[in-house]
C-alpha cells in the first residue's frame, strides 16, 4: 500500500480557480481518469481527473477553496505497494506519479523507460500511462485549435466524439462559437479518440490542444504511400484545418483543462447547451428540473451560477415568477403534443439555428424596431447591370444587384452617420464608427450566417462583386473564420432571388439599422402622362428606434432611392 497525492495539475495559468464541487469524499474506491472535483475559472469549468486509482483517504478541500497548479487535493492509497509508503507528497517517488502529466509525451516516455531499467514499477499506479505515451509517441496525434482568424479565445459549445470512438477524416471532432458563429473541428485523418483534451465550455484560441488521436492511418500498412503522406502533409495543408502535431506537447494543460471526458449529456441537445454554465450547475439543473434556457446568469459573462438556478426555484415556488414564464418573466409557449394529431418526426437543430434564434430573440426582445417602406426604381441600374454582365463573366465574377446596394448604403451611412453608430450598453452614449463595413446575410443549408464585407466606401464595384461571391460561397461551405463575420456596422439581407413583396428584417444587434430587398418586378409607374413600365425593387428599412428617429430612417431610405434609380451619383 502507498500513500500518495494528487495535485492541481497545469489549468492554463488560471490562478484562483474555484472549487465549485466535489466528486469524491473519503472512503471512496476510485479509478484512473475519474472525475475529482470541478474547478471553475472566469473562463471554464473543468473536471479535476485521478491520476492515480485507489482509495481516497483524505479530501484535502473543501467547496469554494480557491486553487492554483501544485495545490494538494486529495491523498489516495494505492493497492501499489512497489511505489512505497512515503507521507502523502513528502516522499518524490510517491508525488511523481501522483502529478498529472506535467511533461510533454515525449519526455515523459524517455523517462519512462529509463526508469524501466532502474526499478520494476510493473505495478505502478503510472503503468498504463507510460503505455499509453509510448503509443503516444508512436501513433498519437493531438488535434489543436485551427486557423480561427482572431486572437480573441472562442467557446467550445459542443464535444463531437468521446474517448473511444472511431473517426474518420473529416468527422467533426468538437465545435467552437464565437459570437458570430459556430465552427466544426474536423478530424485531420482517420483514427480513433484516446482522450478529450478539452471541456464543453473551455474558452480556446489557436494551437490550444483539443483531442487525442490515435491515428489509423499508419495502420493501413497495405498502401503506405498513400496513407502516410496524406498524414505527414496534413499539418500544413491549409491554414484552416486544424494542426495536427506529432508531438503532443500541451498535453499537460490539455489534461488539466480537459478533465475526465464526459460523453455529451443528453441535454447537449435542448437549447440549454447555449447557455454558460459549469457542469455542477448543470446538473443541479437537471436535479431541481429546471430548464437552463430560462435561468438568468448572474456571474461573468452572464454566467448562470448555483444560486441562479436556486433563485429561480425559490421564485417558482413562491409564485413570485409563474413556473411557464420564460427568464424574462414572458409567458412560456405551452408545449403541444403534436404526435396527438398525427405523424410527426422531431429532428434536432443546428447549432447555428439555434445560436441564430438566440441573437434574433434577443435582439427583438432590446430593441424597438421599426420599419420603412418604399420602393427603389432600378430601371437604369437593371439596364447598365444587364451590359455589364459579358465583362463580369470575362472577370469570373457576377454582378449582380448586391454591390449596387453596398455602395448606396455605404454612401448613406457616411451621410447618415447615426445609422453608422451603436449605442453603449449604459444607454449614455452612441459609438460613431469611421468605418464602413457591412454584413451581408446568407442562407446556407445549416442557417443563418452573416459575413462582413470592410471598407465597402473605398472599394470599387468589382471589388465588392468579387467579395460577394466569395464570402456567400465560404458561408455556404462553413469556411468563415470569426474575424470574417465581425465589426460589421450595418447590414443587407437580400431576398431577392428566393422572392417577396417586403419584410421586416432584425436589426443585428449591436448594429441600429438593417436593409431588406425583396424580389424586383416591372411595374406601371405614373409619370404624369402615362403609365410606364419600371423595374422597381422592394425596401425595407429596420432600425432600432432608441437610437434612430422616424425623421433618420426617412432620410436615409429616401437617399438609398435616389441613388439607386441614379446610379451616376454613386460616383460622388
Ligand atoms: N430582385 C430580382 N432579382 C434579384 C435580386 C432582386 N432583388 N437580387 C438578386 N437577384 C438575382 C440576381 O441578379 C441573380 O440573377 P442573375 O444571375 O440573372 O443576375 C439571381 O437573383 C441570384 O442572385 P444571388 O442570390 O446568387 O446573388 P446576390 O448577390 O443577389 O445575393 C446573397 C447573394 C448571398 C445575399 C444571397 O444569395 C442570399 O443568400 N440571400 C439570402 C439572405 C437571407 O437569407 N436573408 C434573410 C435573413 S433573415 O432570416
Amino acid at each position: 500500500m502507498a500513500k500518495q497525492q494528487i495535485t492541481v495539475p497545469d489549468i492554463g495559468g488560471a490562478e484562483g480557480a474555484e472549487v465549485i464541487e466535489l466528486l469524491v469524499a473519503p472512503g471512496d474506491e476510485i479509478e484512473l481518469e475519474q472525475g475529482l472535483l470541478v474547478l471553475e475559472s472566469d473562463k471554464a469549468s473543468m473536471e479535476i481527473p485521478a491520476t492515480l486509482a485507489g482509495k481516497i483517504l483524505q479530501v484535502l478541500v473543501n467547496v469554494g477553496d480557491e486553487l492554483s497548479e501544485g495545490h494538494p487535493i486529495v491523498v489516495v492509497e494505492t493497492a501499489d505497494g512497489a511505489v512505497g509508503d512515503g507521507d502523502a507528497g513528502g516522499d518524490k517517488e510517491d508525488v511523481a506519479p501522483a502529478e498529472p502529466t506535467a511533461k510533454p509525451a515525449k519526455e515523459s516516455a524517455a523517462e519512462a523507460s529509463t526508469a524501466e531499467d532502474e526499478q520494476t514499477d510493473a505495478a505502478d499506479g503510472s503503468s498504463a500511462e507510460t503505455q499509453s505515451t509510448e503509443n503516444a509517441e508512436a501513433r498519437e496525434i493531438t488535434v489543436s485549435v485551427p486557423d480561427i482568424g482572431t486572437d480573441e479565445a472562442v467557446d467550445v459549445i459542443e464535444l463531437s466524439v468521446k474517448p473511444g470512438d472511431e473517426v474518420a477524416e473529416g468527422d467533426s471532432l468538437v465545435v467552437l462559437e464565437s459570437d458570430k458563429a459556430s465552427m466544426e473541428v474536423p478530424s485531420p485523418q482517420a483514427g480513433k479518440v484516446v482522450r478529450m483534451l478539452v471541456k464543453e465550455g473551455a474558452a480556446v484560441r489557436e494551437g490550444d490542444p483539443l483531442v487525442l488521436l490515435e491515428s489509423t492511418v499508419e495502420a493501413a500498412a497495405d498502401e503506405p504511400a498513400a496513407g502516410a503522406e496524406a498524414a505527414a502533409e496534413k499539418p500544413q495543408a491549409s491554414k484552416t484545418e486544424p494542426t495536427a502535431q506529432r508531438e503532443p506537447a500541451p498535453q499537460a494543460r490539455a489534461e488539466a483543462a480537459a478533465g475526465k471526458a464526459e460523453p455529451a449529456p443528453a441535454a447537449a441537445t435542448s437549447d440549454d447547451s447555449l447557455v454558460y454554465a459549469g457542469p455542477a450547475v448543470r446538473k443541479l439543473a437537471r436535479e431541481l428540473g429546471v430548464d437552463l434556457a430560462k435561468v438568468a446568469g448572474s456571474g461573468p459573462r452572464e454566467r448562470v451560477l448555483k444560486e441562479d438556478v436556486q433563485g429561480f426555484v425559490q421564485r417558482a415556488l413562491s409564485g413570485k415568477a409563474p413556473a411557464a414564464a420564460t427568464g424574462s418573466g414572458i409567458p412560456a409557449v405551452p408545449e403541444v403534443d403534436f404526435s396527438a394529431f398525427g405523424d410527426v418526426e422531431t429532428v434536432p437543430r443546428t447549432k447555428l439555428d439555434k445560436l441564430t434564434a438566440a441573437n434574433m430573440q434577443r435582439s427583438w426582445l432590446n430593441v424597438p424596431h421599426v420599419t420603412q417602406f418604399d420602393d427603389a426604381d432600378i430601371t437604369e441600374l437593371e439596364t447598365f447591370r444587364k451590359s455589364m454582365k459579358a465583362e463580369a463573366e470575362q472577370r469570373g465574377t457576377r454582378l449582380t444587384p448586391m454591390p449596387f446596394l453596398l455602395k448606396a448604403c455605404a454612401h448613406a451611412l457616411r451621410d447618415n452617420p447615426k445609422f453608422n453608430a451603436s449605442v453603449t450598453a449604459d444607454g449614455e452614449n452612441l459609438v460613431y464608427k469611421q468605418y464602413v463595413h457591412i454584413g451581408m446575410a446568407v442562407d446556407t443549408p445549416v442557417g443563418l450566417m452573416v459575413p462582413v464585407i470592410r471598407d465597402v466606401d473605398r472599394k470599387s464595384l468589382w471589388e465588392l462583386a468579387d467579395e460577394v461571391v466569395e464570402l456567400a460561397e465560404k458561408a455556404r461551405e462553413r469556411k468563415l473564420k470569426p474575424a470574417e463575420m465581425q465589426g460589421g456596422c450595418f447590414t443587407i439581407s437580400s431576398l431577392g432571388n428566393i422572392g417577396g413583396n417586403g419584410f421586416s428584417p432584425i436589426v443585428n444587434t449591436p448594429e441600429v439599422g438593417i436593409l431588406g430587398v425583396s424580389r424586383a418586378a416591372v411595374k406601371p409607374v405614373w409619370d404624369g402622362e402615362a403609365f410606364q413600365p419600371r423595374t422597381l425593387l422592394p425596401l425595407s428599412l429596420s432600425y432600432d428606434h432608441r437610437v434612430i428617429n422616424g425623421g433618420d430612417a426617412g432620410r436615409f431610405c429616401t437617399q438609398l432611392v435616389t441613388l439607386l434609380g441614379d446610379i451616376r451619383r454613386l460616383l460622388f
